[in-house]
């Protein structure tokens, strides 16, 4: 099943994946296909219903945590279309920028740059982060990625959620070509190798995304229950 095309109702309906980033929706399906499957669920996603998702209005992000944001996007896409929704809100946080950009990863730098840009922009700030402690040796490199998933139903307010968070640190300059938004300027704990340089697999066996993903399928009776 290719994420980006319409997939069709299953059996006890579809669901709603709620992003409009092709690189989260690629990393979805892995893991978000058996979970469906065991639900009786089809998958749509913003690209394959209205006009490439452009018919949408698109949510205010304007929580403060990654769960917050991907409950307002969750809710707002439900609202919309009367389909179960998940949303993902993530970002990578630097601990030498105090947790930056967190949740403020996708317009990090301003409207209208490339993810390359960004990645670039983002080295420039922890460079500078770097020589203005002082103290190089102390202030480190350290950062994480972390993803939080948001379910929500048509008709209530409750919501499930789940968050995955994977820890490692900052490269030196941007390396590989896989993946997507920061992957070229961040190395998993333990490795040497850039997200970027993993392969889709390989990125998926370890990811914030796809630790949620996995803490979201150990909980597929608490779905069935909330889907009723
Ligand atoms: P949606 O809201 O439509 O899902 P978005 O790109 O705006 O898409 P976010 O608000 O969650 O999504 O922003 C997250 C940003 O953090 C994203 O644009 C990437 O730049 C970055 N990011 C998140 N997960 C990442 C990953 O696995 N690898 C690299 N960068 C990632």
């Amino acid at each position: 099943m290719d994420p980006l095309q319409p997939a069709g109702p299953g059996p006890r309906g579809t669901l709603l994946l709620a992003t409009s980033n092709e690189g989260k929706a690629r990393e979805f399906l892995p893991l978000l296909g058996p979970i469906l499957d065991g639900l009786g669920l089809g998958l749509a996603t913003l690209a394959t219903l209205g006009d490439g998702g452009r018919a949408f209005p698109v949510p205010e992000e304007d929580g403060q945590t990654f769960a917050e944001n991907a409950a307002i996007k969750a809710r707002h896409y439900c609202g919309l279309t009367g389909l179960p929704t998940l949303a993902d809100d993530s970002g990578l946080c630097l601990e030498a920028l105090g947790g930056g950009p967190g949740v403020l990863s996708a317009r990090f730098g301003g409207p209208g740059l490339s993810d390359g840009q960004r990645a670039a922009m983002l080295l420039d700030n922890l460079e500078a982060a770097i020589v203005a402690s002082g103290k190089p040796g102390r202030l480190g490199r350290g950062a994480f990625f972390e993803t939080a998933l948001v379910l929500a139903l048509g008709g209530s307010r409750k919501t499930l959620s789940w968050t995955g968070r994977l820890h490692g640190r900052m490269a030196s300059s941007p390396i590989g070509s896989h993946g997507f938004g920061y992957d070229p300027i961040f190395v998993p704990r333990g490795g040497r190798r850039t997200l970027a340089q993993m392969a889709p697999e390989a990125k998926n066996a370890i990811s914030h995304r796809s630790l949620a993903l996995r803490a979201m399928a150990s909980d597929i009776g608490r779905i069935r229950a909330f889907l009723g």
